[in-house]
């Protein structure tokens, strides 16, 4: 793959060939190159960390806040080349962190490539948007006044990531959160905070001073409430599920101090429509990435497949066999497809959906795991349901849900887009057909942040591919997107006469 050139913008990682070259045109995929990650597996540590307490994330808030002032007015330019500078380490450092999400967070390797690669063009594209629009604005006005607009930080910035991307999300959220002028209290998953704090250090040696970021490991419950409540919170960035976004959002309502902005990014139960147009291998190979790549562990995932009655027992036998394909097992393993869910509370939520949907629906198919595997493990399972009201919420793992549409008995495509809008959700959208126009019928109708046309629907590039929701799903901006940076600031209008100066002086010595 050639990426094209971007003026003022870093060509994403992401773009030179699924977890094949990184950005010096390395051949990540060929044997000698992925030794270097597995001997980093094999000495990958990940130590255990103390939870903060009451104390602690007071005294850090308090830290924090003493350096609104100072980190805000160092220029942008030096924030942004902090964020380079620990873009570099963290590529050369690529091995060591494969190593942690694959034993931390239990990702196969080529995700955990993928991770790392991603992280990298947060870094680089944080950086190069901070330069382009964290500047002042100067704005038209009549002779005699200018008008500018200041982008400045809101104050301390509380990032709440999820365990699913410990390494992306966790580090999107902080970085642009500090390069917009914030000082930060980070307080990542409780499932994945070695990973966390192997970044928080790399950042730190790139240039970040410590009391400017600090990182509080502990429960959402009584960690992040008590930093979400603390008056000294001027703003939250979220991701993790719609339930917990809300009981955010309520408690900032309720705190005393400033009105303080939410930046959420939550579920989705995400369909794919498949028309009868569709070339069913490719439909096929975009509904397996999709719904079961990371186990499914993806806001972004597939949930509802809405194949047309006329295709759809030709794509299901097809999908059955695909499923069938899919290897389920090690983690270290570069051939593994499937790995582990994050624990056992997940495992216990998802078999307990399970239990249900083996009574309510029809199994279409369910890949073979082998015996004796170590872990929390869940087979890839695709299920017939005779109407999407049927589908009760977000399974987060490898559980697809399939109705059929069209036909004598199937609602219409129009019924069917509002039927997906009704679900509420707003994230991700397939689209699968060969009638020039349609997909864009479709997206200007379906209420979802991201729509994909004739691919996967999951792997949104940086700076390609801005990512996030919609109602249920989030607030916006997008990750990796030109309007993400801006809702980390303040904004100040700043209005001079610039007539002024002269004439008051004349006001003055002419005396009152
Ligand atoms: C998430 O899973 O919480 O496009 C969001 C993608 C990823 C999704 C991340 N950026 O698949």
């Amino acid at each position: 793959l050639h990426p094209p050139a971007r003026p003022g913008l870093p060509l994403p990682l992401a773009l030179y060939g699924a977890e094949r070259r990184n950005s010096r045109g390395v051949d990540l995929a060929c044997q000698a190159e992925r030794e270097p990650l597995f001997a980093a597996l094999r000495s990958a540590a990940v130590p255990p960390v103390a939870e903060a307490t009451p104390e602690q994330v007071a005294q850090a808030m308090q830290q924090l806040h003493a350096q609104c002032e100072r980190w805000d007015a160092v220029p942008v330019t030096e924030r942004a080349a902090v964020l380079r500078r620990a873009g570099d380490a963290l590529e050369s450092a690529l091995p060591e962190f494969c190593g942690l999400l694959v034993r931390e967070a239990h990702k196969v390797m080529a995700d955990a490539v993928s991770e790392v690669r991603e992280t990298v063009d947060f870094l680089r594209y944080y950086a190069a948007q901070a330069e382009q629009r964290l500047v002042p604005l100067t704005l038209p006005g009549p002779t005699g006044e200018s008008n500018q607009l200041h982008l400045r930080g809101r104050g301390v910035f509380v990032c709440i990531s999820p365990w699913n991307f410990p390494l992306a999300i966790f580090t999107g959220q902080v970085v642009a959160a500090l390069v917009a002028g914030n000082p930060v209290a980070a307080k990542p998953a409780e499932q994945t905070p070695a990973v966390a704090r192997r970044m928080v250090e790399l950042l730190h040696q790139a240039g970040i001073p410590r009391e400017v970021l600090q990182l509080l490991h502990g429960p959402g419950e009584t960690v992040g409430a008590a930093l979400v409540r603390d008056a000294r919170c001027a703003g939250v960035a979220f991701t993790g599920s719609t339930q917990v976004a809300k009981l955010i959002q309520r408690s900032l309502a309720e705190k005393d101090g400033p009105i303080v902005p939410l930046i959420a990014e939550t579920g989705g139960i995400n369909a794919m429509v498949v028309d009868s147009t569709a070339l069913p291998e490719q439909v096929v190979d975009a509904v397996v990435q999709s719904a079961f790549r990371s186990a499914g562990q993806r806001c972004s995932a597939l949930r509802l497949l809405c194949v047309h009655d006329r295709i759809a027992d030709g794509v299901l036998e097809m999908l059955g066999g695909a499923m069938h394909e899919l290897v389920v097992g090690d983690t270290s393993v570069w051939a593994t497809d499937v790995g582990p869910v994050i624990d056992a509370e997940a495992h216990e939520g998802i078999g307990r959906q399970l239990v249900r949907l083996d009574r309510e629906a029809r199994l279409i198919a369910r890949t073979p795991v082998p015996e004796g595997l170590n872990g929390h493990y869940i087979a890839p399972v695709a299920y017939e349901l005779q109407r999407i009201a049927d589908v009760r919420q977000e399974i987060f793992g490898p559980v697809l849900h399939v109705v059929r549409w069209g036909g004598a008995e199937g609602p219409t495509l129009d019924a069917l887009i509002q039927q997906i809008n009704t679900l509420g959700y707003g994230l991700t959208l397939g689209v699968q057909t060969r009638i020039d126009g349609r997909a864009h019928q479709i997206a200007e109708r379906a209420r979802v942040g991201n729509v994909y046309v004739n691919r996967n629907m999951i792997g949104a590039v940086v700076g390609v591919q801005p990512f996030g929701g919609e109602g249920l799903s989030g607030t916006g901006p997008k990750a990796g997107g030109p309007h993400y940076l801006p809702r980390f600031c303040a904004e100040q209008t700043v209005t001079i006469n610039t007539a002024a100066a002269g004439g008051n002086a004349t006001l003055l010595a002419g005396g009152f």
